[in-house]
């Protein structure tokens, strides 16, 4: 079995250990998350998460600090790097700490230079991922963030969206799509922004995410019966009204929400881990219909090192 599958499947039994990590967000303080790839669509979810629940954060690429030195007002900065190497986010780590604000690493290696650096570190080592494209590792992390603000248990729950996603996406004739289109609004955007880089990481395909109905207004005019597009769903109207338009035109559809053909359950956006196990399998399953090894993507390293 590959790597990145395994990785995938793995997700209830990796939820499972979170309730050993004791992780809370403070209403009290702003914090800046930084990152890059993956890991900064994680940040961009949680800020978007926190923000929409009263917590003050932002986001920003490990890239942008190391380039402009320059970085939103924090008190606290979260570096997320799935292998604590990411040479960007290892030098932004740096430069935050010279302006003085607090560092928390987030990494899943055991020994890493992002917790040599940091001032504080959660280590997921349990979660280390063999391959190049971060799966589990998103949603564990994640889970951990949710958790900081309002406390779940996603294991169960993510059997229930595993065994509905492998079931509903195994059905698709993925041979028929060759473009494929995320839609999401807030949290969900970031889900879609993930999904988007799941498909082109794994499968090598055009893709686009944008916020549903700025859809219309331009990106339509790319689709075609080979376009499938990914609704990230909050089960509302409009959103309903749009996915029926698109299949007017001929695109297929696969509606990831409460009543979607995967379903989510509602947590008020807090069930936004379980909406990434979907989209991993969908590029997981497409890599494989092209023949492309999802474990070890074209161009593309476990970790960006620069000279
Ligand atoms: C960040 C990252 C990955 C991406 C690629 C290159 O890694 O951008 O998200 O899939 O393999 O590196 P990290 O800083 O989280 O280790």
């Amino acid at each position: 079995m590959s790597y990145t599958l395994e990785e995938i499947l793995r997700i209830p039994a990796l939820l499972e250990n979170l309730k050993d990590f004791k992780f809370d967000f403070s209403k009290d303080k702003s914090y800046l998350f930084v990152g890059c790839g993956s890991s900064f669509n994680l940040g961009f979810i949680a800020k978007t998460l926190l923000n929409m629940n009263g917590y003050k954060a932002d986001v920003i690429t490990s890239g942008y600090v190391m380039l402009f030195n320059k970085i939103p007002k924090s008190d606290v900065a979260i570096l997320i790097t799935r292998t604590g190497e990411t040479t960007e986010t290892v030098k932004a780590a740096q430069t935050i700490k010279n302006f003085g604000i607090k560092t928390i690493g987030i990494t899943c290696a055991k020994d890493s230079t992002i917790s040599k650096i940091s001032d504080e570190s959660i280590i997921l080592d349990f979660a280390e991922e063999k391959s190049v494209v971060m799966t589990g590792s998103f949603v564990l992390i994640l889970a951990l963030l949710v958790n900081g603000i309002n406390k779940y248990d996603f294991s169960e729950e993510s059997k229930k969206v595993l065994n509905s996603s492998t079931e509903v996406i195994d059905k698709l004739d993925l041979s028929k799509y060759e473009h494929f289109v995320f839609l999401g609004y807030d949290e969900n955007l970031g889900v879609s922004k993930e999904g988007a880089l799941k498909l082109q990481e794994m499968a090598l395909q055009y893709v686009e995410y944008h916020e549903p109905l700025e859809y219309r207004h331009g990106p339509i005019s790319r689709l075609t019966e080979k376009t499938l597009v990914v609704i990230n769903s909050k089960d509302n109207l409009e959103e309903k009204k749009l996915k029926k338009d698109i299949e007017k035109l001929g695109a297929t559809t696969l509606e990831i929400s409460f009543q979607g053909e995967i379903k989510v359950p509602n947590f008020n956006g807090f069930e936004i881990p379980l909406r990434l196990i979907p989209i991993q399998y969908l590029g997981y399953k497409k890599a494989i219909q092209m023949g492309y090894n999802p474990d070890t993507p074209r161009n593309l390293s476990k970790s960006v090192k620069l000279e």
